[in-house]
């Protein structure tokens, strides 16, 4: 897509007065051997409630500011654990653990710890000692990405309220480069915020995250693999089983996107010639994925329609009436674990995980017997084969007939 010299300007004043704003991030960039280990990027801000003599309650607001230390930060010595410590002042500090797992980490105890006896900070404060609120969070996010999140994130924890926002983070960085692959946090999903404007791809932006080395691309996560299935009044006619990953490549970065199956809703309907799926999320509006039937004796993919709102709030829809995927006999399935590239335009392309998809005659709701993808491949060569052998063995009896013909009809004369 191309920007015209007015957006394109918009883009920069926005990005210039978000810079400006943002001058108080507290930004850790952890680095071992490899490079960057851990990259965090963000502001806080901490409202606390705390007794004066005077049987009064007093509320001060700590604004974290960017001269905070991070002392105590690490990496961990087994990669698998990381943890992030600040300190402002002597009053005050704030921690957080990152555990790696599988295809994620978590992000828990965030612990924050304020010393009332310091009254430069709390004046007249009544219960002096450290109090200590531990935030109950236990966020997940996936490995090789890098998570942003612009919305203001808010935890009330009586006698502190917690405010995060700006962040952008990646624990657990592989190759020592930060990952051009984002997460956007739910909160800044919606199309009407203008906060997104930060995760667009423009060179602007992206400088203040990518190191001046051109950044190796880290592989994203995959898929989560959902169920997904129709019924024609009471009885399922339609089965799909398939992790998805969209990839939208409009800009110079694809936009990498993985469908969430807990968070994504599907309704579809059934006819004789025709199946519908459509799936939609409080990002996509809808990706539909249509079946026809061919010669009363295969079923296929013929249709893939999409609408969704882009990181930037944006929107991007295309829709491809004439494919041809997923070709198997009516009757059976369709299945393939492997990762498999279903290209719908030259913008566009669906990345399936461990497919499995009957959108016709199902019965009793269970999956017929699958054809698999592997056969694909050895399809075209079956035919070749099969075909080369059956034309040798024509050309010969077409060899032998004329010649038995030829012979036949000399024999004849002679009579
Ligand atoms: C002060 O706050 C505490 C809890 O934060 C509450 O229990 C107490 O009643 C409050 N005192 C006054 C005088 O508002
Ligand atoms: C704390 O953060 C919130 C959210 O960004 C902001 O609205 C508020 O003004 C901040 N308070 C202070 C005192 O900085
Ligand atoms: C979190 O990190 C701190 C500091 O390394 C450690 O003392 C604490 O046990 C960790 N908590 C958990 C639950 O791992
Ligand atoms: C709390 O602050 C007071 C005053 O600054 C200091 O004397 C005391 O050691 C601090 N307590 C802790 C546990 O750091
Ligand atoms: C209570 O004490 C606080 C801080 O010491 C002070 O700001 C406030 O004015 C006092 N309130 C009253 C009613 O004396
Ligand atoms: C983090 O620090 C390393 C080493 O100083 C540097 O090469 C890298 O560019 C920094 N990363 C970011 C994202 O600023
Ligand atoms: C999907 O359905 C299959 C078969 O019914 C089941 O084994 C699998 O656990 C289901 N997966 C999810 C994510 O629900
Ligand atoms: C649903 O199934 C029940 C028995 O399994 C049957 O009695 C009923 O008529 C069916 N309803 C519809 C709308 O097909
Ligand atoms: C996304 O599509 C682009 C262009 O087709 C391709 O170069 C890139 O490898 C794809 N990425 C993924 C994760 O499929
Ligand atoms: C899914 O559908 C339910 C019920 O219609 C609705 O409440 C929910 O918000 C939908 N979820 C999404 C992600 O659209
Ligand atoms: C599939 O279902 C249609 C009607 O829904 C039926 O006519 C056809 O014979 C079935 N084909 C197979 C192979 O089961
Ligand atoms: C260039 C490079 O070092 N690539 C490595 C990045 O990390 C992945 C594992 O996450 C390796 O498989 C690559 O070889």
């Amino acid at each position: 897509m191309c920007l015209s010299p007015v957006k394109g300007a918009k883009l920069i004043l926005i990005f210039l007065f978000l810079g400006a704003v943002q001058s108080n991030a507290l930004i850790v960039n952890l680095t071992d051997s490899k490079g960057t280990c851990l990259y965090a990027e963000w502001e806080m801000n901490f409202t606390i409630t705390y007794e004066t003599t005077n049987q009064t309650n007093k509320t001060i607001t700590i604004a974290v500011p960017d001269k905070a230390t991070h002392d105590g930060s690490s990496c961990g010595d087994d990669r698998n654990s990381a943890k992030i410590m600040i300190q402002f002042g002597f009053a005050v500090s704030w921690a957080v653990n990152f555990t790696k797992e599988a295809s994620h980490y978590s992000i828990h105890d965030i612990v924050l710890s304020y010393n009332t006896s310091d009254s430069t900070v709390f004046p007249g404060a009544v219960a002096k000692g450290v109090h200590t609120v531990k935030n109950p969070e236990n966020f997940k996010v996936p490995l090789d990405v890098i998570f942003k999140c612009n919305s203001v994130l808010t935890y009330n924890l009586t006698p502190v309220v917690q405010k995060y926002w700006g962040i952008h983070l990646q624990a657990f960085v592989q190759n020592g480069t930060v990952s051009k692959n984002e997460q956007v946090c739910e909160e800044d999903q919606t199309p009407t915020t203008v906060a997104p404007i930060i995760h667009t791809t423009a060179p602007s932006t992206t400088t203040t995250l990518t190191p001046t080395s051109t950044p190796t691309p880290t592989p994203t996560p995959t898929p989560t693999v959902g169920n997904y299935s129709i019924r024609n009044g009471n009885t399922t006619c339609l089965l799909a089983t398939m992790g998805l990953q969209l990839n939208i490549t409009e800009e110079k970065v694809p936009f990498i996107f993985n469908i969430n199956p807990a968070t994504t809703n599907f309704t579809g309907s059934c006819q004789p010639q025709s199946a519908q799926l459509r799936l939609n999320n409080s990002q996509i509006k809808y990706l539909d994925f249509i079946f026809a039937v061919k010669n009363e004796k295969r079923f296929y993919l013929k249709e893939v329609n999409v609408y969704m709102y882009l990181a930037n709030g944006s929107a991007f829809n295309i829709s491809n009436k004439n494919l041809s995927f997923w070709d198997a006999p009516l009757g059976s399935s369709y299945m393939c674990n492997k990762e498999q590239v279903l290209s719908v335009s030259r913008a566009f392309q669906i990345n399936t995980f461990n497919l499995k998809v009957q959108p016709f005659n199902v019965t009793k709701g269970q999956y017929s017997t699958a054809q698999d993808c592997s056969a694909d491949e050895d399809n075209f060569l079956v035919p070749i084969a099969v075909g080369a052998a059956l034309g040798g063995v024509l050309i010969l009896v077409l060899l032998a007939y004329f010649i038995g013909l030829k012979r036949h009809h000399t024999g004849y004369e002679q009579f």
